[in-house]
């Protein structure tokens, strides 16, 4: 018995040998191309041998194996990354045509003339966090974002006046744009539709630019200038150029634009079907189309010079879906914290939004040992509030007691006044909760509760809340206020947000945090006051569909999103309908 199971063992062990020196080979002498899949076969293959890999001939076999795939792994990513910055670069020497910008372009000058404090200073404010940890350093990204800074202040030097340009039907410049509206939006909403349509454009290489129409803040006044040498705002100032409102200008509607592609289609794929094509402006209402994510449609698109996108969605986790984006997105973002890098690289706070954060931060939450932010959104109307806020308040409390982020309060407040706290360990913390509200009520409860009674671990911990306007308002000292608000909840260690609310979405992508939702369901008993989110990922609220729908890929046509790619879930329960990007190194650390 004993000498058979030997004799398998030793057979199994030469098996496996054999099979990682043949896989070694195979992998070493793959060409570029195939080094994705053969990664793929060791990957699959590994933990079952890993554990009959006893010898240590085998383990060193296994060890080396090991090393060439995360070699291979790291000169494929390298790969991407040079052949993306290439066609960044290449897009700015068309643009260019010959120009030099030392001729035209003064980086110190640039600087001087537009300060933005948060460029150097936000940074240092999420390092500074105790329980999280910071992001991974990405000098890929950094080094996309410059390219792509580049190609931005190219174009629009080139063009001059971009409403001038589009108007004028001018093409005379190899150059392509994007533009965001989102009309009148909440700072949640608008950040995240800058940061989609942003997206878009880095991946197409378009020119990025915000409309502006007369009533709306300028978000010069709110946000810094994201590309150095350039600016992207104020496009079509006087609405001469804006679809969906009265004259429609040149833009055909994206459902024309299909139908279109349809046609050319069933004609064939002769270039006299496909110039059928040729469109000047194309522009998106509400959110894109199902079919805007397939790469077929993204190949007429790339001869489309204006692609405008009217909306209020945050439509980036479908980018996931489009194969052709996928090898630069898994590149660049390996752990899926596209928005956070985003929000933080491109969204910068200006300087007057900048400085409150920082004054807030300095007057009463900088000296604290443990930091809580909980925005509490009531849906827009008194009544929900006052049906929903002692709710909503004994939630907080019992959420942040059960998660261990504040302590538990003793019960009585004369008698035990004196009574020592029970060892800890350490000395008591100060803790701080921010409370972002447009009322009062979590604050005025967890203040006195915390007043009326001692903590059992004797650590101590206060309420602040600023603005509570009642209503929603919209101009320019709320946005900055709002973004103030917004940042400082994302300097947290801890984050509770309220269901559907994309301020508190953008809250939490730009601090990097999983955060708790506070269960704003009435009648909810089974699941708890609060359920930890599953990303640092904000919902694409109702997207048109949760299967692919590209129906010129009949490999992937129809299937369900999440089965195809499961790194794109449905947002959860407790939160709202839609669609997600799982994103991977939550950057929350063990609580002490
Ligand atoms: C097109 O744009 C270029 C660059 O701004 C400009 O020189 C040219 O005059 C424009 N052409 C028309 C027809 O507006
Ligand atoms: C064009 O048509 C040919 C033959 O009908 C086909 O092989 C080819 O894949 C088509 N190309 C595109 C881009 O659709
Ligand atoms: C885009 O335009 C180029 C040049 O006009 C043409 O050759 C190509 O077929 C077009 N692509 C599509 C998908 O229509
Ligand atoms: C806080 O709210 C809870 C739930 O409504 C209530 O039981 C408690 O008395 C409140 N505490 C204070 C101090 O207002
Ligand atoms: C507080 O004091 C009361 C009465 O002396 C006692 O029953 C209770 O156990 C004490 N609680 C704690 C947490 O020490
Ligand atoms: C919640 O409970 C109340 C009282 O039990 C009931 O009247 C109400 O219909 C319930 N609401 C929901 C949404 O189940
Ligand atoms: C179907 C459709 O609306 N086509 C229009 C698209 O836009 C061009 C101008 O760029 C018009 O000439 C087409 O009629």
């Amino acid at each position: 018995m004993s000498t058979s199971s030997n004799e398998l063992k030793a057979y199994r062990s030469t098996i496996v040998v054999l099979l990682l020196i043949f896989l070694y080979a195979y992998i070493r002498f793959t060409t570029d191309s195939e080094v994705k899949s053969s990664v793929e076969v060791i990957k699959g293959t590994s933990p079952n041998e890993q554990t009959d890999c006893k010898t240590t001939v085998c383990q060193q076999q296994s060890t080396k194996l090991e090393a060439a795939r995360k070699l291979e792994v790291a000169h494929e990513k390298e790969r991407v990354v040079r052949a993306f910055v290439a066609e960044l670069q290449e897009a700015t020497r068309l643009a260019a045509g010959g120009e030099d910008e030392n001729a035209w372009y003064h980086k110190a000058r640039w600087n001087r003339e537009n300060p933005c404090l948060s460029r150097t200073e936000m940074p240092q404010m999420y390092a500074r966090r105790k329980f999280v940890r910071d992001l991974d350093p990405n000098p890929q990204w950094k080094a996309v974002l410059k390219e792509y800074a580049k190609l931005h202040r190219t174009c629009m030097h080139r063009i001059g006046d971009p409403t001038a340009y589009y108007l004028n039907r001018n093409t005379s410049i190899n150059c392509k744009f994007a533009v965001i509206d989102t009309g009148k939006v909440g700072l949640g909403n608008r950040l995240l539709v800058f940061a989609s349509v942003f997206a878009y454009s880095l991946l197409t290489k378009r020119v990025v630019l915000v409309a502006q129409s007369g009533t709306e803040v300028l978000e010069s006044s709110w946000l810094c200038e994201p590309f150095e040498g350039s600016s992207w705002g104020h496009f079509d100032p006087a609405r001469k150029a804006t679809p969906f409102h009265g004259e429609n200008q040149y833009w055909n509607r994206s459902g024309s634009f299909l139908n279109r592609i349809d046609e050319a289609h069933r004609l064939g794929n002769s270039s006299a079907a496909l110039s059928l094509v040729e469109d000047y402006a194309v522009a998106n209402d509400q959110q894109p189309d199902s079919r805007f994510f397939c790469d077929t449609e993204q190949e007429y698109y790339k001869n489309v010079t204006w692609v405008y996108f009217n909306s209020c969605f945050n439509f980036l986790p479908k980018f996931f879906t489009v194969p052709s984006f996928r090898p630069i997105l898994d590149v660049l973002f390996p752990d899926r914290m596209v928005l956070t890098r985003i929000l933080r690289d491109v969204m910068r706070p200006a300087d007057p939004a900048w400085i409150r954060v920082k004054n807030i931060n300095r007057g009463y939450l900088e000296h604290t040992n443990r930091h809580l932010g909980v925005h509490v959104r009531y849906d827009y109307r008194i009544g929900d509030y006052n049906s929903l806020h002692e709710t909503i308040a004994a939630r907080v409390l019992q959420c942040a007691i059960a998660n261990n982020i504040l302590p538990p309060v003793q019960e009585s407040t004369s008698d035990n006044k004196s009574a020592p706290a029970p060892p800890l360990g350490r000395d008591p913390w100060d803790i701080s909760v921010f409370v972002a509200s447009l009322y009062e009520g979590v604050k005025s409860n967890l203040t006195e509760t915390f007043l009326r009674h001692p903590t059992a671990t004797g650590d101590s911990v206060q309420v602040v809340q600023f603005s509570h306007e009642g209503n929603q308002k919209f101009g320019d000292d709320v946005y900055q206020e709002a973004l103030a608000e917004v940042l400082t909840l994302s300097l947290s260690d801890f984050l509770f947000v309220t269901p559907l609310s994309t301020f508190s979405g953008i809250a939490q992508a730009y601090g990097g945090l999983v955060p708790w939702f506070i269960d704003f369901r009435p009648n909810i008993t089974e699941s708890g006051p609060c359920t930890r989110a599953q990303t640092v990922d904000v919902c694409f609220q109702v997207p048109f569909d949760y299967n692919i729908k590209c129906p010129y890929d009949p490999e992937r046509h129809d299937k369900v999103i999440s089965d195809v790619y499961p790194e794109i879930q449905q947002c959860l329960d407790v939160d709202t309908k839609g669609l997600q990007v799982i994103t991977e190194n939550d950057l929350s650390m063990v609580q002490a």
